[in-house]
């Protein structure tokens, strides 16, 4: 096991490095102190092959210029906040608005454009990055000053966990994600329509026109949403199921899970036999087929077409703040925002 450092750019004044986390079975995980972006996640296919399973930029500039979230951690609130606004303890705070009259992603500088302090480690069983950033008071409208670690941490079972932490001064409000896209056939070969997700969910949120969730959850059964048995991703985006339609032809939902606790989430692909299995302790996975990713740029060579990547952003329920039927995602000053998902991949299909 080992960690590989390199320069990958710049950004004001500071050294944009790129590690590469490499084990013992085959695979690595290259990310940034930009953002925690990771770049690229190399794993074998059923012969043995090993290919890059997520989207990706191969210089910075492009992630500056052109990427919608590729691999970067989201923050401090993942999802829509609608009006931009919410209210803690009679005071209402502004936040910036940076998608309409919405607040997305923790707004125009969420911490997916940051530059986070960042520490490798390696000890018997894994190698890894633990990164630290401090967001002060106000920033993007927040309130309290927060101190927010992850660690990325790989062993040889071709697992990646990712553990968050935050603590805060001030009581506010935290949803951390990442917000990798995957693509299990390879290098891009194909989009993500032949792929197979299988997870117990049998509600997902309605979104409105501004894809904020309205508050009202779905019976998923018996819809494209229903994921219980295993599903073509390719059903969300020829439905015309009104949310499909709504999401521009595809998922961009949060799927609540059936039981509290641990969860997990199955992604296959049958011609290159990999399966990705996603094991979080959070509420709920938002559902993002790359519905939008179209546009005149490549994603490492390959141009950028709807489809060709799929997010299981695991979370908490977006605009939670503003929906006082969903679980809170307030923090108080006495208590630490805690939140693990693991990503292990396997070069064979498997069944959950
Ligand atoms: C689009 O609606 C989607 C979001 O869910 C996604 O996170 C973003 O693109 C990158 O706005």
């Amino acid at each position: 096991m080992k960690i590989i450092d390199n320069l990958f750019g710049h950004y004001n004044d500071e050294s944009v490095l790129e590690y590469t986390l490499v084990n013992d079975a085959g695979m690595s995980v290259s990310c940034l102190n930009y953002g925690c972006i990771i770049t690229k996640i190399m794993v074998p296919d059923r012969s043995g092959k090993i290919e890059n399973v997520v989207l990706g930029f191969e210089n910075f500039n492009d992630y500056l210029d052109l990427s919608p979230y590729f691999g970067s951690v989201v923050g401090r609130v993942a999802g829509r906040i609608s009006n931009s606004q919410f209210e803690l303890d009679g005071h209402v705070y502004q936040l910036t608005p940076n998608e309409d009259r919405s607040h997305l992603h923790g707004g125009k500088k969420g911490f997916n454009s940051v530059i986070w302090k960042t520490e490798p480690f390696q000890d018997e069983n894994a190698v890894g990055l633990k990164f630290f950033y401090h967001s002060p008071n106000g920033e993007e409208g927040y309130p309290g000053n927060l101190d927010t670690s992850i660690i990325y941490r790989l062993n040889n079972q071709n697992e990646l966990t990712i553990t968050y932490e935050a603590r805060t001064d001030q009581k506010t409000i935290v949803n951390l994600t990442n917000h990798s896209y995957f693509n299990l056939s390879g290098n891009l070969k194909r989009d993500v329509s032949q792929h197979i997700l299988q997870l117990d969910s049998e509600r997902f949120l309605e979104l409105g026109l501004d894809k904020i969730p309205t508050g009202k959850m779905i019976d998923s059964r018996n819809t494209p949403f229903d994921f219980k048995h295993g599903r073509l991703l390719k059903s969300g985006m020829n439905s015309s199921h009104p949310q499909n339609v709504l999401a521009g032809n595809g998922y961009d939902h949060p799927l609540l899970f059936t039981k509290k606790g641990e969860n997990t989430v199955a992604l296959s692909e049958k011609e290159s036999g990999r399966t990705l299995l996603v094991t979080t302790d959070q509420h709920c996975v938002v559902l993002y087929t790359g519905n939008h990713l179209e546009g005149p740029y490549s994603i490492s060579g390959v141009r950028a077409r709807n489809h060709l990547g799929v997010c299981l952003e695991t979370q908490g329920l977006p605009d939670a703040i503003n929906k006082p039927d969903f679980p809170s995602i307030v923090l108080n000053p006495d208590e630490v925002y805690h939140a693990v998902t693991k990503y292990r991949f396997f070069s064979n299909t498997i069944g959950v």
